[in-house]
């Protein structure tokens, strides 16, 4: 299909984790044996950002082969996470997927999930006391010259 010349479309999107020791709620009680650690990671929009199922239309997310069906693929509209327990931290290689007509290739980032408080002694007890960890970042995707009709998804949001 026909590309938009001279165009570029940008968009931002959060990659990240939350963690937690167990027990806690969301995640199986007792724990896997082992298993001190749940966690959550995930693609997600900016706070009030647009939607991203107009442009993204599946992200797997490979695990450590230590786990079962390491490959998690999520479709769209999602939520696009994975949340699992565990005792260690790894890299989490992401595919994005995009739909048919906007004719690009998968995007692979990666992000390694992050378990333990980090930061300042302040701001590690702070994760201690609320039981939770997180770590995001922004991210930025850049298509150029895009598909006349991954332009419009794109741009009708
Ligand atoms: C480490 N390099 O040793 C890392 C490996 C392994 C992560 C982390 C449990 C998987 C399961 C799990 O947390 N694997 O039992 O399903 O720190």
């Amino acid at each position: 299909s026909k590309r938009v010349r001279g165009t570029q479309v940008t968009r931002h999107f959060i990659i990240g984790n939350t963690a937690c020791d167990l027990p806690a709620p969301g995640y199986p009680n007792p724990p896997p044996e082992n298993h001190s650690k749940g966690w959550t990671v995930y693609i997600k929009p900016l706070p009030n950002g647009p939607d991203m199922c107009t442009w993204l239309k599946k992200v797997q997310f490979k695990l450590h082969h230590t786990y079962n069906d390491a490959s998690r693929t999520i479709e769209a509209p999602g939520p696009f996470e994975v949340k699992e327990t565990g005792y260690g931290e790894f890299g989490i290689e992401i595919r994005l997927y995009f739909a048919q007509e906007a004719g690009e290739k998968a995007v692979y980032r990666e992000h390694y999930l992050v378990l333990a408080p980090y930061g300042s002694e302040e701001q590690q007890a702070k994760q201690k006391s609320q039981n939770l960890v997180v770590a995001e970042r922004l991210e930025t995707i850049e298509f150029n010259e895009p598909t006349i009709d991954f332009y419009k998804a794109l741009t009708n949001e």
